[in-house]
């Protein structure tokens, strides 16, 4: 689909394959690493990522912390902390637009033309998958409205049911 001058896709890959100038890590509040999308990363791009993310301090859910990417073909990596899924009236909808929005910004500021995003949340944290769809499609629309480095953004989906869920969120997303 194409946003202004914004491409979006929705593909099924490995993330941590994918040579594009930054991906995003659906992390934990300690930065330091763990399993799923989380562990995949670090595994791939080698000891100097966790090196880095000692540094930072940790984040806050919904905040978004950058790093390089070390042995992985991106150039960057940002980290951010999506929220665990409690029910829905813990504020998780408004946290996990905050982490897509604040990646989508932090990438800009750090002129990268190019991202690719997991599916923050959905994992581990629980996040209703279909749910999840509609709030990165709002945030990615949003950001497409004002202009910006980015002129590619890609959802990268780790089985075909979440890729058809998105794609299926894209073709029918009226904002
Ligand atoms: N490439 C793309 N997507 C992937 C990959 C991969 N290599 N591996 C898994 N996914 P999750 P969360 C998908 O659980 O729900 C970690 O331990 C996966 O199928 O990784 O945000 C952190 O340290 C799912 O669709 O992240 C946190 O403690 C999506 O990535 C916690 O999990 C997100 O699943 C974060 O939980």
């Amino acid at each position: 689909m194409q946003l202004g001058k914004l491409q979006l896709k929705v593909i099924l890959a490995d993330i941590t394959t994918l040579d594009v100038d930054v991906i995003v890590n659906a992390a934990n509040t300690s930065l330091l690493g763990g399993g799923g999308v989380d562990g995949a990363i670090h595994r791939a791009a080698g000891p100097g990522l966790l090196q880095e993310c000692r540094t930072l301090g940790g984040a806050r859910t919904g905040e978004a912390k950058i790093t390089g990417a070390y042995n992985l073909p991106a150039k960057y990596v940002i980290h951010t902390p999506g929220p665990v899924w409690h029910g829905g009236d813990s504020q998780e909808a408004y946290l996990l637009a905050k982490c897509w929005r604040n990646c989508l910004h932090l990438a800009a500021e750090n002129n990268c033309q190019s991202i690719a995003f997991p599916s923050i949340s959905t994992g581990v944290y629980r996040f209703p998958i279909k749910v999840a769809a509609q709030i990165a499609l709002g945030e990615i629309k949003d950001f497409a409205s004002s202009p910006s480095s980015i002129n590619s953004v890609t959802i990268c989906c780790f089985s075909p049911k979440d890729q058809q869920i998105y794609q299926q969120a894209l073709q029918t997303f009226k904002g």
